[in-house]
């Protein structure tokens, strides 16, 4: 049933140029790099995924007020997915959750090798930083937003952020975990560079303080939403389903599910949404795309 917004078309249409714009950071990078590094940096980089970040990226803007609808907003968008894959190839590492498939395909060593993934991940942050400096620029951004943007990405992507949480991920396999502990790993692991999706797009619209806040608490939000969902699908799914191994039992990790029980973990999810679309709301920000993609956070099937 058609409902006043779209959103299975919207993520149509918005990945469809999404997936264009990694194509061409992917060639960007021909003679840059050993070819053969390259093309495990394609298989990690063009093998699926929801793209959901630079989605946001980009919806974050329009909201804001960005009128740059061609492809260098989404250049700066496919930058967060750029250090996305980069993640999840090392992830899928061996050393880490030696997993055999993401997105229903080999995971990229699996297809490529250790040695290349992990260069080709390595590869992949200061490529990302690069092009969200260039796309900033090419849109025309003054210099200290340029700095903005791009210290918005390395600071989600960093130890304060994404790499920070890995780490207390890893230090807590095998340890219960209370709700704060949780909450405080996974808003680095996972939500960082979730709510950098947000703050790139409002930074690059050159957004009022106030919108910037507001399309920055909706990120936390969401960036909770969006892990509790995670863990949730990693109890409750199937491999075809998810199209990779289930693994937070294996590895006995905390999880929202062990902390909180299912229903509680959905409860808990659910208010995260409401609470993200009450900041937009809150903050004048109309953006039904936004509520959607809230929604669709916790309603998502892998
Ligand atoms: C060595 C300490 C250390 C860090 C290296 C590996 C790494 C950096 C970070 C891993 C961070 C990580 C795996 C976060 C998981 C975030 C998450 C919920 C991923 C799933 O995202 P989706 O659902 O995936 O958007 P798709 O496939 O749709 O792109």
């Amino acid at each position: 049933m058609k409902t006043a917004f779209d959103l299975e078309d919207y993520l149509a249409a918005e990945g469809a140029r999404v997936e264009s714009a990694l194509a061409r950071s992917v060639e960007a990078l021909h003679g840059r790099l050993d070819e053969d590094v390259r093309l495990a940096l394609g298989h990690g980089v063009l093998s699926g995924g929801k793209r959901i970040r630079p989605i946001l990226c980009v919806t974050a803007y329009r909201a804001a007020g960005g009128t740059a609808c061609d492809e260098r907003i989404y250049d700066l968008a496919a930058s967060l997915e750029l250090i996305h894959a980069y993640s999840l190839m090392h992830d899928d590492l061996p050393c880490m959750d030696d997993a055999e498939l993401r997105r229903g395909k080999p995971t990229t060593h699996r297809a490529h090798g250790e040695d290349l993934t992990t260069r080709a991940g390595a590869a992949l942050i200061p490529a990302a930083a690069l092009q969200a400096w260039m796309a900033a620029e090419a849109m025309g951004c003054d210099q200290a937003t340029r700095a903005c943007v791009v210290r918005a990405l390395m600071e989600a992507a960093g130890g304060g952020g994404m790499v920070g949480g890995q780490w207390l991920d890893l230090d807590a396999e095998g340890r219960a975990l209370g709700a704060d502990e949780l909450d405080g790993l996974h808003r680095r692991k996972t939500g960082a560079l979730l709510t950098a999706s947000l703050v790139m797009g409002a930074e690059a619209a050159g957004a009022p303080p106030e919108v910037r806040a507001s399309l920055q608490g909706y990120g936390r939000a969401i960036g909770l939403a969006f892990q509790i969902a995670d863990d949730i699908l990693d109890a409750t799914s199937t491999v075809e389903a998810l199209g990779k191994h289930p693994s937070d039992a294996h590895l006995e990790k905390s999880t929202y599910v062990s902390v909180y029980g299912l229903a509680e973990a959905e409860r808990h999810a659910r208010a995260q949404v409401e609470e993200a679309c009450g900041v937009l709301r809150d903050g004048g920000v109309e953006a039904p795309a936004l509520e959607a993609l809230a929604r669709f956070v916790v309603d998502r099937q892998h």
